[in-house]
């Protein structure tokens, strides 16, 4: 008998502010008092800013502790920002990340429990229960996103598919036969099962009602052709490694943004140059300090991830603090000519003149002077009914990105298949000055 454990928290997700508050002033209390106790990297910057953990009453005295940043996470590696005894720790999660050194985050048991928790709430947000068979296509392994939706959907009691990514055959052999109701995987690859299942005249034969997609940015545009293909509701989750995994914050049937879950962890915007504190509803850069972790509880660690938090009242009932999709990140943001260029601004541009959201940004400088490419994959209808019209095509393009970006960016129309798929998170900008 599966557990009827139901990890929709009315008592919690949809608690009073002053509720929410008083968990977390609580909370950060006694977690300051926990790092600055067992973990010298801390003490030593909280000394360096004069504060002692007594100086910390309440959520209001947050911005007196220092920021806390990739940097610091590289320089404390492997073991330098763990709060816990190795004997505690039960699990090791690191990041996907292709420059420096990468990051590895600790876990209790405990840790792994709430994590499992958030993704819960994060399926059961896009309507999942103990009757859904949940089809994990996120990557296994060091990567938090399969093991993160794995442990949720087996809180939530549904039957999991560890797929894995990779193998797309397996994929849609398992979906059609299994009967997988709901899908968890990068929105990228979950455009690219779409158009495989298309293309093999599938959709009938499959079950899907919702996906939770996210790990990569995704534009509006991608979740409605994705919904559209694969007749499903297509919901956003973030996370990031340093912070737990997938299902920091989750999207509900509202689909306006994402749930932070904030009995565990205390959302700041921060001006992303001066550090100051930026008032609700305001564009910058996302930060957070995990109040219930043991083992890696970072405080006040800056994500790079730009975005805006609302309070507004959700139609869910949900009350905790909404992120809108991250618009992008602070150190992916592209300085082209001087412009700030994200390629969120170019996808937007791509889908909405009906291009699939299979393109690659490729800078470079050449005689002192930035120049960027858009490769653009044709759909096949486009690459069929081409002839004569591919300077048409291009030029139209060329405009509609000038009018977005403010600069000029070459355009390269090529046949459909021609990019590289990724199954994990996609890669979308080729920049070749860094390589100088
Ligand atoms: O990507 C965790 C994750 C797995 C989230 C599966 C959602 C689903 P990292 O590899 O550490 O962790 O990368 C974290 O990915 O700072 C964002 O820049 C980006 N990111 C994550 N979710 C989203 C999203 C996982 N929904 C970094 N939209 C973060 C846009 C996202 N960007």
């Amino acid at each position: 008998m599966k557990s009827m454990e139901h990890y929709y928290q009315p008592e919690i997700e949809c608690a009073s502010r002053e509720q929410i508050k008083a968990w977390q002033d609580e909370r950060l209390v006694k977690q300051v008092r926990h790092v600055y106790d067992s973990v010298p990297y801390y003490r030593k910057m909280m000394e360096e800013k004069g504060i002692t953990p007594e100086d910390i009453r309440s959520t209001e005295d947050l911005h007196k502790l220092p920021f806390l940043t990739k940097e610091d996470l590289r320089k404390a590696y492997p073991y330098g920002l763990l709060a816990k005894p190795l004997s505690d720790c039960v699990r090791i999660q690191s990041t996907s990340g292709t420059t420096g050194r990468r990051v590895v985050a600790f876990y209790t048991q405990h840790d792994v429990d709430l994590w499992d928790e958030c993704c819960a709430r994060a399926i059961m947000a896009a309507g999942g229960t103990k009757e859904d068979v949940v089809h994990v296509s996120y990557g296994y392994g060091l990567f938090t996103g399969g093991p993160g939706l794995n442990g949720g959907s087996h809180k939530v009691g549904c039957l999991t598919l560890p797929m894995s990514s990779g193998n797309t055959d397996r994929q849609i052999q398992f979906m059609c036969d299994l009967g997988s109701t709901i899908l968890c995987c990068t929105p990228s690859y979950a455009a690219y099962l779409a158009e495989n299942i298309h293309e093999r005249g599938l959709q009938d034969q499959i079950k899907l009602k919702a996906g939770i997609f996210g790990a990569e940015a995704w534009t509006e545009e991608m979740r409605q052709d994705i919904q559209e293909k694969l007749g499903i509701k297509a919901y956003d989750i973030y996370g990031l490694t340093e912070i737990s995994g997938p299902g920091v914050a989750f999207e509900c049937s509202e689909q306006t943004g994402m749930h932070i879950n904030e009995d565990h962890f205390i959302a700041e915007v921060i001006n992303p140059v001066t550090g100051e504190v930026l008032p609700e509803g305001e564009k910058g850069e996302l930060v957070f300090t995990s109040i219930t972790k043991e083992a890696f509880p970072l405080l006040r660690y800056r994500t790079r991830d730009i975005c805006v938090l609302t309070r507004e009242k959700c139609s869910c009932g949900r009350t905790h603090v909404k992120m809108s999709k991250p618009m992008g990140r602070s150190d992916d943001m592209l300085i082209v000519k001087g412009v700030n260029v994200f390629p969120s601004q170019i996808e937007t541009v791509l889908l909405n003149k009906g291009y699939p959201a299979n393109y690659q940004i490729i800078v470079d400088r050449v005689k002192n002077s930035d120049q960027i490419e858009v490769q653009v994959e044709m759909t096949p209808e486009m690459f069929s009914d081409s002839m004569g019209k591919m300077d048409q095509r291009e030029n139209e393009l060329v405009n509609a990105l000038k009018a977005m970006l403010g600069i000029y960016a070459k355009v390269r129309l090529v046949a459909p298949k021609t990019i590289a798929r990724s199954e994990g998170k996609a890669v979308r900008v080729v920049d070749k000055r860094k390589l100088y």
